[in-house]
């Protein structure tokens, strides 16, 4: 249905009139979208069941991604690239007078995941499946996916996503292969010819559906499977109060905890881990058992990853399957487990840092706990071989201490490989946050700097640079990013550099008409597009970015001398409903757009725009536009970052501090073509462990700084009366624990060479261009291929032609 564009216009009238039964000139944008995508769902549909049988099969080696979020965004355009029916597809709607673009539109994004960590495993699926590895995605379902911001009177406002709303063209419901998760109740043990077994006496049983959605490889006919859990009433509820058991069955799945970075301490939270691990790790065994009579090789055949700690319960989940229902002994049930697992660390701050209150614990998931104690009675024992004495040592190191279960000391103890992010981060794991461990195990650490996958980022999101690249360097990279590099070659070519400055210009362009169509703004498309869109944070230090833009207001207004190129800063950000500070920050920025938009004289050089709803979908219209790339995270804290890469992609150059893949990006780019400032991690840490740090010093004696803090509290916003005094309070009273005013001169003698770099377009154009060479390697295909190689030992399979 896709050789051709005659071919495809007859399906896909035809398609249309089968599912909704009018003729095309009666049918909506909407139903035209749904004809499509379940046109092309079904077109991968040999390939999938193909890819299927092949694992079932062959016993290669295969890994279980296992994430509590993956950020998937839309899918119907990034399926017709990978597939390679795009151009048929725009021809032949064309034609029918329908535009692509139009009907993207009508897919909701898939918001499955908060930020970074969820878009990382988005991107790691991908790469999977155009590697031709054998790799399966185990995630949960939500109904409702990161909430929708709205801006209301400057305000983050949080609204229920409703991504099914309209149902998901992609997902295949598989009621059959339904699976038991037990919570509550109590453990009957009994003696069994000398053993004791234990049994779960569980008193609530919830069905976990799973929902497979297809995740199609570039050009290749690997189709993997992501296979997210719905949690269901079972058949026979066992509970007399039967609406009550399906209400709070379907509330295991309702909802995407909206935190990022923080531990979220409820029962709930808990519970959806559980049940994702629980489903999973059944449903891996099952399928094992299906090739195999015994667990005992499972190890061989099996990778089971720990995308952060939240699905760490794998690791008693799996012991509990090998000693209670395979009845192995303890040591040959460990031994099989710790050589399964594997586990990625994505934050050193501590209030990430996931741990449960027994108290909660042990009554909703009896056996789990059972086990874990037992984990980490031996694990003591052995620390106190080695550590004889120091139980202040041994106690900082248990799993379970001070009435908490700590996630990730299980997920250390329970795995043979844990990595880092970037090498800034992994580095900062064995020698500072798990310097303990790493002395116990030095052999299991490891990194694995981040990536992105440059088929979304680049090829789906700018067929303008993609285009621009191709005609210059050929097509190769399109398979094989390192070939990016080519680039640097022609980097000094005016020809290409006034084909570049157009591209931006259309991207500008483009970015600049959502911005009028969605805040009224209208912008300077000739300014410099200077863009931060990430979660809002402290420790991202948005506030940083807003201090400047106060202080080029201030000094404008100040002093008629005082020029710069103009530009046009934009946000996008969703802050945790309930991270108050966050939310002050966003107040922040749209108080001040408010103030400098509406300056007639300001405004000629300086816009400020806030972008409600920051997600994938919207993501993808600004990388292409942006100039600079705001990554200034308190150096240390951001444990990579991705969006710098994304950036750094699409031609943007950062100004950021020497935090996460920062680092790597400025040695593979060179200092010279970014915008390094600020203290170093090193520096931060001396001043964490040392003290030494007076913001209010930095107040006293930097005039600039006076004036922007004062700025905060004195009327300068004239109807925010007390409004930002917990963000003045945080800067001076509380101590500024993340360095603002620490780095703020360095900041703006960073974005004074930013300025100064603007007006040398020549030079400009020719760092982005180097920028682009060098993004390779932050492709996610040279990640996965690492994970694949050194911690998974997984092998490509089945590349048929
Ligand atoms: C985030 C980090 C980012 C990193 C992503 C992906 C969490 C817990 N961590 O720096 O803050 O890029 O993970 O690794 O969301």
């Amino acid at each position: 249905m896709f050789s051709n564009k005659e071919s495809f216009k007859t399906s896909f009238l035809k398609r249309l009139e089968g599912m909704y039964g009018k003729v095309f000139k009666d049918s909506t944008k909407r139903e035209q979208y749904q004809t499509l995508g379940n046109m092309v769902r079904e077109y991968m549909s040999s390939d999938w069941i193909e890819t299927n049988e092949l694992y079932r099969s062959d016993s290669n080696k295969q890994v279980y991604y296992l994430s509590i979020e993956f950020l998937l965004g839309r899918l119907l355009g990034q399926n017709l690239l990978n597939l390679g029916i795009r151009d048929v597809v725009v021809e032949g709607l064309n034609d029918l007078d329908i535009d692509l673009e139009e009907i993207e539109e009508f897919e909701s994004d898939a918001g499955l995941g908060n930020g970074g960590l969820g878009r990382l495993a988005a991107c790691f699926l991908d790469s999977l499946s155009t590697l031709n590895l054998p790799g399966h995605g185990y995630g949960i379902r939500y109904k409702h996916g990161l909430f929708d911001q709205k801006i209301v009177d400057g305000y983050q406002v949080e609204l229920p996503e409703q991504w099914l709303r309209h149902g998901n063209v992609w997902e295949v419901r598989k009621p059959d292969e339904a699976i038991e998760v037990s919570f509550w109740g109590n453990i009957e043990s009994r003696n069994e010819n000398g053993r004791l077994v234990f049994n779960h006496n569980a008193t609530e049983k919830i069905m976990a559906v799973p929902y497979d959605l297809p995740v199609v490889g570039y050009e290749t006919t690997t189709v993997n499977t992501l296979r997210l859990w719905n949690a269901e009433a079972a058949h026979n509820p066992p509970h007399h109060d039967v609406l009550r058991y399906k209400r709070e069955t379907e509330a295991v799945t309702e909802f995407l905890y909206p935190d990022d970075t923080h531990d979220e301490g409820k029962i709930l939270r808990l519970k959806q881990q559980y049940f994702l691990v629980s489903a999973s790790l059944q449903d891996i065994v099952s399928n094992y058992r299906k090739k195999n009579h015994t667990l005992k090789n499972l190890h061989k055949e099996v990778a089971i990853h720990i995308n952060d700690t939240h699905p760490a319960l794998a690791i008693p989940e799996l012991m509990r399957i090998l000693l209670d229902e395979e009845r192995m002994s303890w040591d040959e049930a460990w031994t099989i487990t710790r050589q399964t697992m594997s586990y990625t660390n994505h934050t050193i701050l501590s209030e990430a840092l996931e741990k449960w209150p027994i108290h909660l614990f042990q009554p909703l998931l009896p056996r789990i706990y059972m086990i874990i104690e037992e984990i980490n009675e031996r694990f003591c024992k052995k620390l106190w071989e080695k550590y004889p004495g120091n139980w202040n040592h041994i106690e900082n190191m248990a799993i379970i201490a001070h009435g908490l279960v700590k996630m990730a000391h299980l997920a250390i103890v329970g795995s043979y490989s844990v990595n880092g992010v970037a090498k800034i981060h992994s580095d900062i794991l064995k020698n500072r946050e798990m310097r303990n461990f790493y002395e116990v195990y030095p052999d299991k650490f490891n990194n694995k700097t981040n990536g992105i996958t440059h088929r979304r980022w680049l090829i789906k999101a700018n067929p303008q640079l993609t285009n621009l690249i191709s005609e210059t360097i050929g097509t190769d990279w399109l398979k094989d990013p390192y070939q990016l590099i080519d680039l640097k070659r022609h980097a000094y070519d005016p020809a290409l550099k006034e084909k570049f400055d157009k591209m931006k210009q259309e991207r500008k362009a483009i970015l600049a008409k959502r911005i009028f169509e969605q805040n009224g703004t209208i912008i300077d498309e000739s300014s410099i597009f200077d863009v931060q869109v990430k979660r809002m944070h402290a420790y991202k230090r948005q506030l940083l970015n807003v201090l400047h833009i106060m202080y080029l207001y201030n000094r404008l207004k100040e002093d008629s001398n005082f020029k710069i190129h103009p530009r046009t800063f934009i946000f996008g950000a969703k802050a945790s409903p309930g991270y108050y500070y966050a939310k002050k920050i966003i107040k922040l920025i749209n108080s001040l757009a408010e103030k400098v938009n509406n300056d007639s004289e300001i405004s000629k050089v300086l816009k400020i725009v806030f972008l409600e709803n920051y997600r994938v979908s919207l993501a993808e219209l600004i990388f292409p536009a942006s100039d600079v790339s705001e990554q200034i995270s308190t150096a240390s804290k951001e444990a990579s970052g991705t969006g710098n890469m994304k950036f750094m992609m699409n031609g943007a150059l950062t100004i950021g501090t020497l935090d996460g893949a920062n680092v790597e990006i400025m040695e593979a780019v060179g200092r010279e073509n970014m915008f390094i400032f600020g203290l170093t991690a090193e520096e931060v840490q001396c001043y964490e462990e040392k003290g030494g740090y007076y913001s209010s010093d930095y107040y006293h004696h930097d005039s600039r700084i006076r004036g922007v803090i004062d700025n905060l509290v004195n009327g300068f916003f004239p109807d925010a009366f007390g409004e930002f005094d917990p963000i003045y309070d945080s800067l001076l009273g509380e101590g500024d624990q993340y360095f603002v005013l620490r780095d703020f001169s360095s900041y703006v003698e960073a974005q004074e060479r930013v300025d100064k770099a603007y007006y040398d377009r020549e030079k400009w154009r020719e760092k982005a261009l180097i920028n682009i060479a060098h993004s390779g390697y932050f492709s996610s295909d040279r990640t996965i291929k690492e994970y694949a190689d050194d911690i998974w030992g997984i092998e490509p399979v089945g590349i048929r032609i």
